[in-house]
């Protein structure tokens, strides 16, 4: 009788917490403002991002979101000299205005595997 009231106290906490991650989830994904520069959603995970390939035009300001799905992946761009921590769970937003046109690759920094250096990707800048 005591150990299965015990065991009930426990499991509430846990679905309290359960609950509470759901909402703030969701509420991340609800804009109260018009945001000034557009989105884009990227998701890390081994060993690929996707979208690997992003398009953007000269001047844009954008912010890319992540979300790593798997692991604290890494995200460097070496030739804009941009890099980011991509934690784990947790949305990580980068802002980028490129104002050279061309293609540029950016790579995962952070080891995370066998199919580490296959985890890469490419951004390409139009002229505006
Ligand atoms: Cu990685």
């Amino acid at each position: 009788m005591q150990t299965s009231k015990r065991r009930f106290m426990v499991g509430v906490p846990l679905a309290l917490a359960a609950g509470l991650g759901t909402v703030l989830m969701a509420g991340a994904g609800v804009a109260a403002a018009k945001p000034k520069e557009r989105v884009i959603k990227i998701e890390a995970r081994k060993f690929r991002y996707a979208p690997n390939l992003i398009e953007l035009k000269k001047g844009e300001a954008v912010v890319l979101e992540f979300r790593a799905i798997d692991f604290t992946h890494g995200f460097s761009i070496p030739e804009m000299k941009v890099r980011a921590d991509l934690l784990q769970g947790q949305v990580v937003r980068v802002k980028l205005q490129p104002d050279t046109a061309g293609q540029f690759g950016f790579l995962c920094d952070n080891f995370c595997g066998s199919g580490h250096e296959e985890m890469a990707g490419s951004i390409i800048v139009k002229e505006a």
